[in-house]
């Protein structure tokens, strides 16, 4: 037990990063070593990086100003955004222009025209966290233009609660790895079982338990089975059979196995009774009934590339053993990507072992590290954001037809909205020219905006790409609580370093703009960081006490041992398993009150693009679609291994895999056969969105016809904009490729997996990469 342990010595206290929880050994004076939590049993070394010198390198030393900004202010000509010069400044002046700059807009044209989505992970800690800081600042100031959902889910985050639950609840209810082990016989998974991917949970984790559980599993007997374009997403410590699907086309496998076991009677009429509403509406389409097409194996074979035999027997082998489903969240960050969720639901409700231990579908087992957890879920401390007086929101991955389209109307979730006029954007925590899909197109929509302000702690590309920026401290600057969902302890994050350069809590600088806007009571509320740190500890203790009958040690206590245990439950988590044994009595949120396998309220929206059940949409970019003669390679952009996002991209771990300082994109050997590549090239991985430079990697874990290039590298292009021959990204950004179209008019999700590219050597100009050099800094202020 962690509160027992006398291994730890005096010295070391604790920060926590979304890649876990970390001991720190150190004086504020003498060099500090950072190392995992010792009761980890996987520890991520992402975390150990956060303080190397190349990471601090890249810091925002001061307040700085782009030049160009400025020069509009005195009513001069100016440099446009991206590539600019910056002026360094006090933080006075820097306060008193990005405070006039809200104040205008303000009064010229009101809240609606500030957006502050500012969508990002930013950093661990329940207190410093830059999104909820940057909500209730703008939201004492009378309001702004939200985002909804995210990028991770954008399709099934509006989606799955009109299906069976809302995707919060699905996250934190997955069957626990120990109830897997035990009564999982056959693991069918589309996109693996990433635990490089486990390695990150939302707020941090004590316990990595993604690998040890996909092991576990492996030695009590589990037969894997992965459907996937790649074959190196789930590793067991064993086989893995690899079904080299064609990227983008699962929902044609999932319908053909659905009617597999339609056909042989094999469904379980007893559970889509009970438990479920629509499946005769579903099962129409599914036959043929409806539109002619029997969604048989041989039609899915000519769509997914796999033989129709595998997909028959496939569908025999589900039914026949206890059968978890799984899926990861990249199927639906495409066009459609509603489909593969609902195609998900269905199959696993034919099967009807949905509520059953090890049984059921998963939405995803690796995605992130909570899944599985066996811990008990209990609520956490929480900042309050307060109240936005602006209702205008857009779903998150809008922003740039935001940008380029004020007063057109979008739809979302069945309802129509309108695009506000933004003069005003606040970005604290996040990297849009990272995560943002088709950057050219992102590039054109920010310079629209009069000001972009943002809070960074690094030069990333988003810093070069704003007016004002702020140089935001680290975690290890500042003290916080970590608190995570389904986590065995709490701990105090100590400030382990003084801030480099000026650097402030982001809560520093809403607090000082505050001030200067007459808002300071209503942000602050007349405390300090600490003693918000003690008051929300303090309130949700009594919450806890209240709510949950269990008490923790008061906030001194707490803060003097470091650390505190959480409730324990011996009772393992079963998804579902209450509304299987009394649906009457644990009714779904669902308007039925069941599983719908036909939604009625999505069907009565009326999208052509997004019906009322499961059903194959052809994508617009995909390896069946014409453009493939032109772009013969589907492109996966998927999570990087030694980050998270851009995160730490410039530290030395993240760098390691860079071949000739580019990121790796990785092909199959018949392909780069075909193009004479070979280990290390140098290509360009083009369409006629952009371009961006690569090192190939020759390899067999991608099927043919499939690149493979993760995210994260920083956006490097070599003209920031008036491109005339087109983009070109010089460091290996795959959103230099992606395009940024919604999933549907239903939920207006990111598509960042659905992408057609093709692939050559590189025979231009040697280019080096710059994505991690300063921006021209001066501190010659002369015309501030
Ligand atoms: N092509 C493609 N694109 C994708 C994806 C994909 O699969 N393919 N995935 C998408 C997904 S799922 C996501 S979630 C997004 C992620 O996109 P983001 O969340 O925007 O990515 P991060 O790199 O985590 O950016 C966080 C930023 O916050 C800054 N930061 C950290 N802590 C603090 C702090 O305390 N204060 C301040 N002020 N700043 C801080 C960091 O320096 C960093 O620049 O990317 C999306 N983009
Ligand atoms: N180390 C690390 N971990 C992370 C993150 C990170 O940046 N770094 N990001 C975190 C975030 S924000 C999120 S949202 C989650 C995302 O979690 P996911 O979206 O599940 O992760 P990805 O790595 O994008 O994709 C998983 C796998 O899906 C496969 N795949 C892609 N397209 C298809 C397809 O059409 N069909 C099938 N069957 N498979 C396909 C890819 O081969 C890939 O290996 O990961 C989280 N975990
Ligand atoms: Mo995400």
């Amino acid at each position: 037990m962690p509160n027992n342990d006398n291994q730890q010595d005096q010295t070391t206290t604790y920060t926590a990063a979304h890649w876990g929880l970390y001991e720190i050994s150190h004086g504020m004076t003498e060099a500090m070593t950072i190392s995992p939590y010792r009761h980890d049993p996987n520890p991520s070394d992402i975390g150990r990086y956060l303080n190397h010198p190349h990471v601090e390198a890249l810091r925002v030393q001061k307040p700085a100003i782009r030049k160009g900004w400025l020069d509009k202010q005195q009513g001069n000509t100016a440099a446009p955004r991206g590539g600019d010069q910056y002026i360094e400044v006090s933080w006075e002046t820097a306060l008193d222009y990005a405070a006039g700059a809200l104040r205008k807009v303000k009064q010229q044209h009101g809240n609606q025209a500030i957006f502050g989505g500012s969508y990002g992970w930013s950093s661990a800690g329940r207190f410093h966290h830059s999104q909820s800081q940057v909500h209730r600042f703008l939201n004492s100031f009378g309001g702004y233009v939200r985002s909804k959902n995210s990028y991770s889910l954008g399709a099934a985050g509006a989606l799955m609660h009109w299906l069976v639950m809302p995707m919060k609840d699905l996250m934190e209810n997955h069957t626990d790895w120990q109830t897997m082990e035990k009564h999982c016989e056959l693991f069918l998974s589309f996109g693996g079982s990433k635990y490089q991917n486990a390695q990150v949970s939302t707020g941090g984790t004590a316990e990595h338990r993604a690998r040890g559980g996909l092991n576990a599993m492996h030695k009590a007997g589990v037969r894997f089975i992965n459907v996937s374009p790649v074959s190196d997403d789930i590793e067991t410590g064993g086989n893995v059979e690899w079904l080299a699907i064609k990227p983008n086309t699962d929902t044609a496998l999932i319908l053909a196995l659905a009617y597999t076991l339609q056909k042989n009677g094999l469904h379980d009429h007893a559970f889509l009774e009970r438990y479920c509403v629509g499946y005769s509406q579903f099962e129409r389409y599914l036959t043929g009934e409806t539109d002619g097409q029997p969604k048989d194996a041989q039609w899915a074979a000519a769509i997914t590339g796999l033989p129709s035999q595998r997909i028959e027997q496939l569908a025999i082998e589900l039914s026949s053993h206890r059968t978890m489903i799984n899926m990861a969240w990249s199927l639906q960050r495409a066009d459609h990507g509603e489909q593969p969720c609902f195609a998900l639901i269905t199959l696993a409700a034919m099967l009807g072992q949905i509520g059953l231990p090890g049984g059921g579908f998963a939405f995803c087992y690796g995605a992130e590290n909570l899944l599985g957890s066996p811990h008990k879920h209990v609520f956490g401390p929480t900042f309050s954001q307060g109240k936005n007086a602006v209702e205008h929101f857009i779903p998150v991955a809008r922003i740039a037809d935001m940008l380029l389209n004020p007063g057109e109307s979008f739809t979302y979730e069945g309802q129509t909205y309108q695009y506000q006029d933004i003069r005003l954007i606040y970005w604290a925590g996040g990297n849009p020219f990272h995560h943002h899909q088709d950057l050219k197109r992102l590039s054109e929509a920010w310079q629209h905006p009069e000001t972009i302000i943002t809070n960074e702690q690094y030069w990333t590309p988003s810093a070069k790409m704003a007016d004002i920026v702020f140089p935001a401290t680290t975690t290890l600057e500042r003290n916080d609580i970590f608190y995570a969902k389904r986590e065995p302890i709490i701990a105090a994050m100590k400030q382990a370093k003084l801030p480099e350069g000026e650097a402030w809590d982001d809560y520093a600088i809403f607090a000082a703009l505050s001030e200067r806007l007459g808002i300071a009571d209503h942000f602050t509320e007349g405390k300090n960081a600490d003693e918000w740190l003690e008051h929300l500890y303090t309130n949700w203790r009594q919450a806890l006490k209240e709510k949950e009958g269990f008490e923790l040690p008061d906030f001194a206590t707490f803060w003097r041992e470091n650390e505190a245990n959480m409730p324990q439950s011996n009772e393992p988590v079963i998804m579902l398993e209450a509304f299987r044994r009394d649906p009457e009595a644990n009714p779904l949120t669902t308007p039925s009150g069941k599983i719908e396998l036909f939604s009625q309220s999505i069907a009565d929206f009326g999208l052509d693009d997004c019906p009322g059940y499961a059903c194959w949409i052809e994508p617009h970019e995909w390896l069946g679609s014409p453009k493939a003669q032109q772009f013969p390679l589907h492109l996966i952009s998927d999570q990087p291994k030694n980050k998270l996002h851009s995160q730490l991209d410039h530290s030395p771990h993240s760098r390691k895999d860079r071949i000739h300082g580019r990121e790796p994109v990785y092909i199959n050997t018949q392909d780069a056969k075909r193009r004479g590549l070979h280990y290390g090239d140098l290509v360009q991985v083009f369409n006629e969105r952009g371009r961006c430079l690569a090192s190939a990697v020759p390899s067999e874990t991608v099927r043919e016809g499939v690149v493979r290039l993760a995210t994260g590298a920083w956006y490097d292009p070599q003209h920031w904009q008036n491109d005339q021959g087109g983009l070109l990204e010089k460091h290996g950004n795959p959103n230099a490729l992606t395009a940024d179209v919604p999933t549907s008019s239903f939920s207006q999700g990111s598509t960042a997996q659905t992408c057609l590219v093709d692939i050559q050597a590189w025979s231009g100009e040697s280019l080096a990469v710059t994505a991690f050099d300063l921006p021209s800094l001066t501190t010659d202020n002369h015309n501030v």
